[in-house]
C-alpha cells in the first residue's frame, strides 16, 4: 500500500524545507539545555516542569522513560540526573495535550494516517479506552469492563492459545512484565515477542554462549578504573547522553577512548557537560583519542586484524600480551582461535574493514598500554546478519586480554529502552528456560506451555499466514518498529483483533486488525494510586541494578489504569477460575507482586526490602565476578568468519539510524542537530565521492529501492546530504526507511532484522 492509498501505512511524504549546516563536533553544552527547555516548555505547564525534571532519576523519584543508562550509585546531580533527550522523553509523556473521544470523532483513521508520526505523537496523551469496530472509520469510547470482555471473548474463542501474540516494548515495569508473562502462559502460549528481538537479542545470544550471561558485566564504577574504553557501533551523544558524563569522568581518571563507527558522531568528539558550570561556560573535554572509520559491517575483519597484530606482539614476547593465566584457568577454544588467526592475511582484513593498517596499529598500541579494557556497543553491532558473530568477536578480544571479570574491565552492551533488560529478567521471552517454567508451575499451580513461541519475525509471519489471529501489544509501535512495513501492515490487518496498551497515539493504532482496541495507561511520571495507597514500580537498568520508580504527576486522565491493573483485569476476565493467582490482591498492593517475583526468579531475595534501599540493588552476575555459567563452565572463544557480501554494481549499503530528535518511532522534533540536519527527516547521508559516482548532487531527491529474493521494495523521495560517512555506505532514519528492510533477512541465531545493512539503489525522484 502506498501513501496515496486511503490508509497510509508508512510515514507520509510531506513538503519538508530541509536545511543543512556543518555537522557539530561538540556535544551538549548550552544548545542541549536550550533544546531541552524548548521541548519541555512547549509540552508542559511550568509548575510541573520544575518538579518533574528535578525528580528524574533521583533516589526517591521516577526512572527516566528514556534510555537504560544507569544512575550513579552514590552522588547524583542536584539538577536531576538529567539530559537533553531525557528531558524530551519526559516532556513527551507529561505533555498537557490530550487525545480525547471527540478527537477520534473528528478524525477518521484514514485522515489520521495521512498525518506525520511527529504530528500524531504531538496530539497528546490518550485518555479513554477506545474501540474501532469492524468496518468503521472512527474509534469510539468503550468502558474498561466492556473492553476486557471483548478481548477475553476473542481470546477464549481461538482454536488454540498459540493463535494469540503478546508483544512487549521495553518500558513496561518489572511488576507489569511479570504479571503479563504469567497471564500469557496461564492462557497457554509462549508467544511473547518483544522489542529486544529487534535490539540486543544478538548480544544476549552471543554473551550467553561465550560468558554465560546474556547481559553486560561492568558497573558504572568500572569506567573510572579502566585503561581503555572502546565504543563500537553506538551513538551515545544522542541515544545515551548521560554516558558522556561517565566517559568524561573516565577520561579525567586517565582512560583512553577509541570509537569505531562509519560516522564521526559529534557526541564522541568533544563534550561540554551541561551539569558543570565550566561546561555551560564553554569548556569542553575531548573524548575520542582514536576514531576508526570502519565500513558498515567491517567490524569482524577489524577486530580480527587487531587480534592478529596482538598475536604478533605476543609472539615477540610470550606472555606479555595475552593473559595466559586467565586463558588457561577460565577459557576454552584458545588454540582453535589462534590457529584461525594464523590463517588470516592482515592486509586483506584491513581492506575489508575499511580502516588502514596504520590506524589499526594505533588501536593495538592503545590496547597494549594497559591491562583493563571495556567494550561498549549497541545497534551498530547487533542489527546485522552476523550480529551474533560481531559480539562474539568482541568477547574474543576481551578474553585474550583477560579483560573481563575484574574491576575496570568487561562487556557493556548499552541497552535501549529503560526497562528492556528487566522485562527479559521477568520472563518476557518466547524461549523460556525449563527451570523458570518449573518455578511458575510450582508457585501458581498450572502447566505452562513448553513449546517455544514466536519472536517478532515469527509473529509477523504467523499473522501474515493466518495463524496469528489476535495481536496484543503492551506498549510500543509494532507496525513502525518492525521491518518490511508494507508486509507487516498486511499481516496486522489479517488479525481479527489488535489491542494496544499505550500512552500516545501512533501508526499502530491506525493500521489494525478487523477490530482494534486502545487501552490507555499511566506513564512513569504519574502517580499510581491503588487500594492500599500510592504504589511504586521497579526497573532494571543496563548494568543490572534493580531500583524503584515513583511517579509524582497527577494522571493525564482519571480514566487511566496502570499497566499492572490492566493485566490483572484482563487475566480475570479471560482466565476466570482457571487461574489461582490472586490478581486483585496484587493490584491492591504491588508488594505482593514483588513477593511473587522473589519466589520465582533468582536474585530477588528480600525484593521488597532491598528495592526500598537508596539506589536499589545489583542482580547477581557471574561474568562480573569471573564465574562463567556456560554449558562447559568456561568462557568460550569462538570462530567468526569474515562476512562475505554480495554487493552488486551500483548498490550501496544502508544503515537505518536515529536522529537526535526521536525516541525510536516517537518523533520529538524534525532536527538532527549534531549532524547539522534541520527541519526534515527524509534524507540520505552519502559520501561526496559516492554522490558523484552515482551521478547526483547534494540536495537532489532520490527514490530508494532494495532488491531481495526477487522482490523490489521502494521508499520515495529522500534528499541527498553530503556527509563524511565511510565510502559505499549511506544512512537514513528509522522508521522512514523500514519499508526497505526485508523481513526474511535477519541475524543468524538471534533473528534480529538487518536494519544496519540493507543493500539499496538510488533512482532519480
Ligand atoms: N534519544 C534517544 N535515545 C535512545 C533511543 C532513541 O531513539 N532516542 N533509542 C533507544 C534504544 S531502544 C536503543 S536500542 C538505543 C540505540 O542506540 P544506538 O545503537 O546508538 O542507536 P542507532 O542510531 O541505531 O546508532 C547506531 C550507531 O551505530 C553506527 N553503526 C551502524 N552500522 C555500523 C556498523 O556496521 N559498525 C559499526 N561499528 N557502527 C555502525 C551508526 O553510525 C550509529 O552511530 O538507544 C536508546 N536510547
Ligand atoms: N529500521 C530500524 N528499525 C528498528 C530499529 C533500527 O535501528 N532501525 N531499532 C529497533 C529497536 S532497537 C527497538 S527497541 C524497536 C522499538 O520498538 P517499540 O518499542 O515497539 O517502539 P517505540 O517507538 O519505542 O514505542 C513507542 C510507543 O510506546 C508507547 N508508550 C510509551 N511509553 C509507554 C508506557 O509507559 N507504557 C505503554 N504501555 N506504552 C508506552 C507510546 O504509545 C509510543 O507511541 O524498534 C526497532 N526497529
Ligand atoms: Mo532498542
Amino acid at each position: 500500500m502506498s501513501t496515496s492509498d486511503r490508509l497510509c501505512v508508512t510515514p507520509p511524504l510531506e513538503d519538508e524545507k530541509i536545511k543543512i549546516t556543518r555537522p557539530d563536533t561538540i556535544a551538549a553544552g548550552i544548545p542541549a539545555v536550550v533544546s531541552a527547555m524548548q521541548h519541555v516548555f512547549r509540552e508542559m505547564k511550568l509548575r510541573q516542569c520544575v518538579s518533574t525534571l528535578f525528580s528524574v532519576n533521583q533516589m526517591e523519584g521516577f526512572d527516566c522513560p528514556g534510555c537504560a543508562w544507569p544512575d550513579p550509585d552514590d552522588h547524583r546531580s542536584s539538577l536531576g540526573e538529567y539530559c537533553e533527550n531525557g528531558a524530551k522523553a519526559i516532556a513527551e509523556e507529561a505533555t498537557s495535550k490530550r487525545v480525547e473521544p471527540d478527537f477520534f470523532a473528528k478524525h477518521s483513521i484514514y485522515e489520521l494516517s495521512q498525518w506525520s508520526d511527529y504530528k500524531l505523537g504531538k496530539s497528546g496523551r490518550l485518555t479513554h479506552p477506545m474501540i474501532l469496530e469492524a468496518g468503521q472509520e472512527h474509534y469510539q469510547p468503550i468502558s474498561w469492563e466492556a473492553a476486557f470482555q471483548r478481548i477475553a471473548q476473542e481470546l477464549n474463542g481461538l482454536a488454540h492459545p498459540d493463535e494469540a501474540i503478546f508483544y512487549t516494548s521495553g518500558r513496561t515495569s518489572n511488576e507489569a512484565a511479570f504479571m503479563y508473562q504469567l497471564f500469557v502462559r496461564q492462557f497457554g502460549t509462549n508467544n511473547l515477542p518483544d522489542c529486544s528481538n529487534m535490539c540486543h537479542e544478538s548480544s544476549g545470544t552471543a554473551l550467553s554462549q561465550t560468558v554465560g550471561i546474556g547481559k553486560g558485566s561492568v558497573r558504572l564504577e568500572d569506567f573510572y578504573l579502566t585503561d581503555l574504553i572502546i565504543v563500537i557501533g553506538q551513538n551515545p551523544g544522542t541515544n545515551h547522553p548521560r554516558m558522556l558524563t561517565a566517559l568524561q569522568k573516565a577520561k579525567r581518571a586517565g582512560a583512553k577512548i577509541i570509537s569505531i563507527n562509519p560516522l564521526p558522531e559529534a557526541g564522541l568528539e568533544r563534550f561540554r557537560n551541561p551539569q558543570e558550570i565550566s561546561g555551560l561556560l564553554g569548556s569542553s573535554t575531548p573524548l575520542n583519542d582514536l576514531f576508526l572509520q570502519v565500513t558498515i559491517n567491517g567490524d569482524v575483519p577489524l577486530l580480527k586484524a587487531i587480534m592478529c597484530l596482538l598475536l604478533e606482539a605476543e609472539r615477540q614476547q610470550a606472555g606479555s600480551v595475552f593473559d595466559r593465566d586467565f586463558i588457561d584457568a577460565h577459557t576454552d577454544g584458545y588454540d582453535a582461535l589462534i590457529a584461525d588467526l594464523e590463517q588470516q592475511d592482515v592486509e586483506a582484513l584491513a581492506q575489508a574493514s575499511g580502516v588502514s593498517l596504520a590506524e589499526i596499529r594505533k588501536a593495538v598500541e592503545m590496547i597494549l598500554a594497559g591491562p583493563k579494557m571495556i567494550v561498549c556497543w549497541a545497534m551498530g553491532l547487533t542489527q546485522h546478519r552476523n550480529g551474533v558473530q560481531n559480539i562474539r568477536e568482541v568477547v574474543n578480544l576481551l578474553l585474550l586480554r583477560g579483560s573481563i571479570g575484574k574491576p575496570g574491565a568487561g562487556t557493556c552492551p548499552v541497552r535501549g529502552h529503560s526497562n528492556v533488560q528487566g522485562d527479559r529478567t521477568m520472563g518476557i521471552w518466547e524461549k523460556p528456560k525449563p527451570a523458570f517454567l518449573d518455578k511458575l508451575a510450582a508457585n501458581f499451580d498450572f502447566s505452562p506451555p513448553r513449546e517455544h513461541g514466536h519472536d517478532t519475525v515469527g509473529a509477523i509471519e504467523a499473522m501474515a499466514n493466518g495463524q496469528g489471529k489476535v495481536f496484543f501489544a503492551m506498549g510500543g509501535n509494532f507496525l513502525s518498529a518492525t521491518p518490511d512495513t508494507e508486509y507487516t501492515a498486511r499481516a496486522l490487518q489479517n488479525c481479527n483483533l489488535t489491542v494496544q496498551v499505550s500512552t500516545k497515539l501512533n501508526r499502530s493504532h491506525l493500521v489494525t486488525g478487523k477490530t482494534a482496541i486502545i487501552l490507555p495507561c499511566l506513564g512513569r511520571t504519574e502517580r499510581d494510586q491503588q487500594a492500599s495507597g500510592p504504589q511504586f514500580v521497579s526497573v532494571e537498568n543496563s548494568m543490572g541494578v534493580v531500583h524503584a520508580s515513583r511517579g509524582g504527576l497527577p494522571p493525564a486522565s482519571p480514566q487511566l489504569l496502570s499497566e499492572p491493573a490492566i493485566i490483572a483485569s484482563l487475566a480475570q476476565a479471560t482466565l476466570k477460575k482457571r487461574s489461582k493467582v490472586p490478581w486483585q490482591k496484587w493490584i491492591d498492593n504491588y508488594d505482593l507482586i514483588r513477593d511473587a517475583i522473589e519466589q520465582s526468579i533468582p536474585g530477588f531475595e528480600r525484593y521488597n526490602e532491598r528495592v526500598r534501599n537508596h539506589g536499589g540493588f545489583y542482580l547477581p552476575n557471574g561474568a562480573r565476578d569471573g564465574a562463567f555459567h556456560t554449558q562447559n563452565g568456561k568462557a568460550n572463544f569462538t570462530l567468526n568468519p569474515v562476512p562475505k557480501h554480495d554487493i552488486k554494481d551500483g548498490e550501496l549499503i544502508m544503515m537505518t539510524i536515529r536522529s537526535h530528535d526521536q525516541f525510536n518511532t516517537t518523533i520529538y522534533g524534525l532536527d538532527d542537530r549534531y549532524r547539522g540536519i534541520f527541519n526534515g527527516r527524509r534524507v540520505i547521508l552519502m559520501h561526496t565521492s559516492d554522490i558523484q559516482a552515482q551521478g547526483f548532487r547534494p540536495g537532489d531527491y532520490v527514490d530508494l529501492t532494495s532488491e531481495y529474493d526477487g522482490q523490489i521494495r521502494r521508499a520515495p523521495k529522500f534528499m541527498i546530504v553530503k556527509y563524511p560517512i565511510a565510502r559505499g555506505c549511506v544512512a537514513t532514519y528509522f522508521p522512514e526507511a523500514n519499508v526497505l528492510v526485508p523481513l526474511q533477512h535477519y541475524a543468524e541465531k538471534s533473528r534480529t532484522p538487518v536494519s544496519k545493512h540493507v543493500r539499496i539503489r538510488l533512482e532519480k525522484s
